[in-house]
C-alpha cells in the first residue's frame, strides 16, 4: 500500500503527504528531518516541532542499540519519550558508521528489530553507503549486498512501521537506475538516496543532479524519495526540482559547531560577518559581534537556531513555490549563489524531458530570468507540441500583423518560437520577457520553427524577425523564408 500521496506537481517537484501510521500523522513534503544525536541535544527535539515547526525528525538507532546509558530508556520508554518528541521519528541504521569505520556490530535483521522496538516510524536496513567514484565493479557487488539487505527487510515483519530502502550505486547512474528498480521490485515504503554527502561537501552539484535523476527514472512515479544528508538550504530548492520529498539535515548542528551561518545562498563564517544578513529571531537580536563574544555553547545554540529558522523557512517556500507553479525560477535564483549551483540547475535543465513528464500544463506566468530559461521543460513541451500540429498552406510567423498574402498569421515569441492563436492566451506563452533577450532564446525559437516546419511538408513558413542573431537564423530549416520587420536583410 503506499503511504504517499502528491497533491500538486512542478516539474519533477511535488507536494505530498507521506502518512505515517505508526505515529498516526501525516508529514507535509518536502519535508526537512533535523538530525538529533541522541547524546548531544543542542537544541532540544519540542523545540524543533514548536519553534520550528518540525513534523519529523531523525535519530540514529545504531547510537541508542550501542549506549550503555540510552538503550534500555529506549527500550523501555520509546524513542519518541526519550527524545520528548511528538511528531514521527525516522531512524538510521548505522550504516553512516559503517562508511566511517568499516565495520558495525549490527545486522539488518537484529536493527531492524530493535528499530521495531523502539517504537521507530520509519526504519532503515544497513545499506552500504558506497562513496563517489570508487571502481564499478565495487560499487556494483556493494550495491548488491545492499539489495539483499533490504530483501531481508522486507520479508520481515515490521507491522505499522514503515521501513526505507535506500538505494546506492556510487556516482554511476546506470547502477543508481538499477538499484531504483530492484529497491522499487521490494515494496518497501519509502526511498532514500545515500552517498550523496560526499558529492555535496564537495559543491558537485552536477553530479548530484546525473544521480538523482537517474534514481527517479528507475523507481514508481509515486514512491516516496528521501536524500540522505542534504542539509544545506542553498541546495533543497534544486533537489525538490527533482523530485527528492525528505531531507535530513545535520547541517544546521555541524555547521553551528563551527561558527557558520547557512543563508540560501551559502556559508558564513561568524568571523567575516560585520551584520546578520538574516531576519530569524537569533539575527533580530543579536548583532556577529555579540555572538562572538557569546560563551561557546550558547553561541552554538544560537547559530543552530538561526540555521534551522533558515532551512525551515527554504522549505516552507520550496513548497509554496511548488504550489504556486514557481519552483524552477526559485531553483534559478538559488543556482546564481555559487557556481556550481548554476552547474547544478544546467544539469538539471539536461533532464527537461524528465521534468516535463509530471509538469503541469497550466501554472503561474512563466518568468524568464536567464540564458538558461529557453531550456526549460515548459519550452520543451512546446516545441513537442508544434512538432504534433497539423498545418498547410502559406504562414507568416512573427511582425506585428497579419498579412493579406498569406493563409495565416502566428506571432513569434522567444524562447518558444511560433504561437498557433488559439494558445495565444494560454500557459506558457503568457510568459513574463525581459527587453533584453539572450540568444539562446532566439535559438530555442528557432528550434520551434523547426520543429513545426519538419512536421508539416505542406506547409511554407515565411519569418519575421527583429534582428536574431545569426546563430538562431542559421539553425532555421532552409525552407524557411526569411525576412527582417525593418525590411533589411
Ligand atoms: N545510508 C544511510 N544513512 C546515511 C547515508 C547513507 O548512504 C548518508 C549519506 N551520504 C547519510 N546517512 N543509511
Ligand atoms: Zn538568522
Amino acid at each position: 500500500m503506499s503511504h504517499f500521496e502528491v497533491r500538486s506537481y512542478d516539474g519533477a517537484g511535488r507536494v505530498g503527504e507521506l502518512t505515517v501510521p505508526r505515529a498516526d500523522l501525516t508529514v507535509e513534503t518536502p519535508a526537512l528531518l533535523p538530525v538529533v544525536n541522541p547524546h548531544v541535544q543542542g537544541v532540544p527535539p519540542s523545540a524543533l516541532a514548536e519553534r520550528f515547526g518540525a513534523q519529523i525528525l531523525i535519530t540514529n538507532s545504531y547510537i541508542l542499540h550501542g549506549s550503555d546509558d540510552l538503550r534500555e530508556p529506549a527500550l523501555e520508554q520509546g524513542v519518541h519519550e526519550l527524545l520528548d518528541f511528538p511528531g514521527a521519528i525516522m531512524t538510521d541504521s548505522g550504516s553512516f558508521q559503517l562508511a566511517e569505520y568499516g565495520e558495525i556490530d549490527v545486522t539488518t535483521r537484529e536493527i531492524i528489530e530493535f528499530q521495531q522496538e523502539i517504537g521507530t516510524d520509519i526504519a532503515t536496513p544497513v545499506d552500504i553507503p558506497t562513496p563517489p567514484d570508487v571502481p564499478r565493479g565495487q560499487a556494483a557487488e556493494e550495491q548488491e549486498t545492499t539489495q539483499e539487505r533490504l530483501e531481508t527487510a522486507a520479508a520481515m515483519d515490521t507491522g505499522e512501521m514503515l521501513v526505507s530502502a535506500p538505494i546506492q550505486g556510487s556516482t554511476y547512474p546506470d547502477l543508481r537506475e538499477e538499484a531504483a528498480r530492484a529497491a522499487a521490485k521490494t515494496d518497501l515504503d519509502v526511498h532514500p538516496i545515500g552517498a550523496v554527502v560526499p558529492l555535496m561537501n564537495e559543491y558537485r552539484y552536477a553530479e548530484l543532479v546525473e544521480v538523482v535523476a537517474a534514481t527517479k527514472r528507475g523507481l514508481d512515479e509515486d514512491a516516496p524519495v528521501h536524500l540522505f544528508g542534504a542539509g544545506h538550504p542553498m541546495m533543497f530548492a534544486l533537489a525538490a526540482a527533482l523530485g527528492c520529498d525528505l531531507f535530513d539535515s545535520a547541517a544546521y548542528a555541524l555547521y553551528a559547531r563551527d561558527d557558520r551561518c547557512l543563508t540560501v545562498h551559502g556559508t558564513e563564517h561568524l568571523e567575516d560577518l560585520t551584520e546578520l544578513p538574516c531576519a530569524c529571531s537569533v539575527c533580530e537580536d543579536h548583532t556577529p559581534a555579540d555572538l562572538r563574544e557569546a560563551e561557546e555553547s550558547r553561541r552554538h545554540r544560537l547559530l543552530a537556531e538561526h540555521n534551522l529558522s533558515v532551512s525551515f523557512g527554504e522549505m516552507r517556500r520550496v513548497r509554496d513555490a511548488i504550489r504556486r507553479g514557481n519552483l524552477l525560477e526559485l531553483v534559478e535564483a538559488r543556482a546564481r549563489g555559487h557556481p556550481r549551483m548554476l552547474d547544478g540547475y544546467r544539469a538539471l535543465l539536461d533532464h527537461a524531458a524528465q521534468l516535463e513528464a509530471t509538469d503541469p500544463v497550466s501554472k503561474d506566468a512563466f518568468f524568464y530570468l536567464s540564458a538558461d530559461s529557453p531550456r526549460r521543460p515548459e519550452v520543451l513541451r512546446h516545441h513537442e507540441r508544434l512538432a504534433r500540429l497539423d498545418v498547410a498552406g502559406d504562414l507568416l510567423v512573427g511582425g506585428g500583423e497579419v498579412e493579406r498574402s498569406f493563409d495565416g498569421y502566428w506571432r513569434l515569441v522567444p524562447p518558444f518560437g511560433p504561437v498557433p492563436p488559439a494558445l495565444s492566451d494560454v500557459y506558457p506563452l503568457t510568459a513574463q520577457l525581459p527587453e533584453r533577450l539572450d540568444t539562446s532564446a532566439y535559438e530555442a525559437a528557432a528550434r520551434g520553427v523547426a520543429a513545426l516546419v519538419e512536421a508539416n511538408p505542406e506547409l511554407s513558413v515565411t519569418l519575421l524577425h527583429d534582428g536574431w542573431p545569426a546563430t538562431a537564423l542559421s539553425a532555421l530549416p532552409e525552407d524557411v523564408t526569411v525576412r527582417r520587420t525593418d525590411g533589411t536583410r
